[in-house]
């Protein structure tokens, strides 16, 4: 097992040369944000009475409260990791259905926060845009995080293949990351339909720690940055009650294997309905994932080439 890669900074290029482009995690910090606003406190008072989606240890719904019920029933409770613990996942709206989304929670966050600087401004598939700023711009699976101790994400890969940032404002989290070379060893249940579900448990014997030996594992505190890398399986547990801001991307670096999901398994996966409906916030319909196949046509030609070049030169 190794510790996760940690800098203190980190440029844009480096970021995409050494971890983008390879599929590797980091850890950078130097996010932009003023620690002594991001508190339950000033959450519960500026945006506690807004309604909340509440998780249990995977992404399937269990109810709706307000954020600051939720707040007073589940942070603040010392002792042993518990389990059961429920999450806050303040996600931006993803597809066409009312529900307690978190766009209203970032408007009110975005004058106190900017983006982590070593990621890439440009040069996205997803969003499809020239630029894209997650503090102001809809990412898929844009969402505030919140969860009291104990809270946890269970071990899951992340859908259409796209990478994924967590940024930490407030207490810390535990992270244990598995290779994607590793997906079939930790499947449970093949069939089981959803891009998110069908793993182990790694966290049976005791929640701090894993029963299966992680390729990295590390602790993410206030002010870093963890990157997801596509395909990487990961297990997240709050070791102190915490808030967090997560989004996912498709950047052009590490693009291959979402051509490849489109061009293959797009079809049947349903996690293609929140790809299409983030499209759609950037002014593009499409029906299917050929469709958008032939939107970034000449783009997905020059990225197969360069792909193909870079694994000629590696033999
Ligand atoms: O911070 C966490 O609980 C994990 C977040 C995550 O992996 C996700 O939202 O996909
Ligand atoms: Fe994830």
């Amino acid at each position: 097992m190794q510790m996760i890669d940690v800098h203190e900074t980190l440029s844009s290029e480096d970021f995409l040369a050494q971890y983008v482009r390879p599929n590797r995690p980091v850890v950078v910090g130097g996010l932009g944000f003023d620690p002594a606003y991001w508190t339950p406190e000033n959450f519960r008072r500026d945006m506690g009475e807004l309604p909340a989606l509440i998780y249990d240890t995977l992404f399937d719904l269990q109810e709706v409260t307000t954020l600051g019920e939720y707040i007073d029933r589940h942070f603040g409770v010392g002792g042993e990791l518990r389990r059961g613990v429920p999450y806050v996942r303040w996600y931006n709206r993803l597809k066409d259905v009312d529900h307690a989304w978190g766009d209203e929670a970032f408007s009110r966050l975005s004058t106190h926060w900017t983006a982590p600087p070593f990621l890439p401004q440009g040069g996205f598939l997803v969003p499809d845009a020239p630029t894209a700023d997650p503090v102001r711009d809809p990412f898929p699976y844009r969402g505030v995080l919140i969860s009291a101790r104990g809270a946890r994400t269970r071990l899951h890969r992340d859908p259409f293949y796209s990478d994924a940032v967590v940024s930490q404002f407030y207490g810390s989290k535990e992270v244990a990351m598995y290779h994607p070379s590793r997906a079939a060893e930790l499947t449970v249940r093949a069939q089981d339909g959803t891009s998110f579900g069908g793993f182990m448990d790694v966290r049976t014997a005791a929640l701090d720690r894993v029963d299966v030996e992680p390729d990295i594992h590390g602790v993410l505190r206030p002010g870093q940055v963890l990157y997801v890398p596509h395909g990487w399986l990961h297990d997240v547990i709050s070791i102190e009650d915490s808030i967090s801001v997560t989004w996912n991307f498709v950047h052009e670096q590490g693009g291959v294997e979402f051509i490849d999901y489109l061009m293959g398994g797009a079809e049947d996966d349903t996690e293609f309905e929140v790809l299409k409906y983030l499209y759609r916030r950037y002014g593009g319909e499409y029906n299917s994932p050929q469709d958008v196949v032939r939107r970034f046509d000449e783009r997905f030609s020059e990225i197969l080439d360069a792909y193909g070049d870079m694994a000629e030169s590696a033999h």
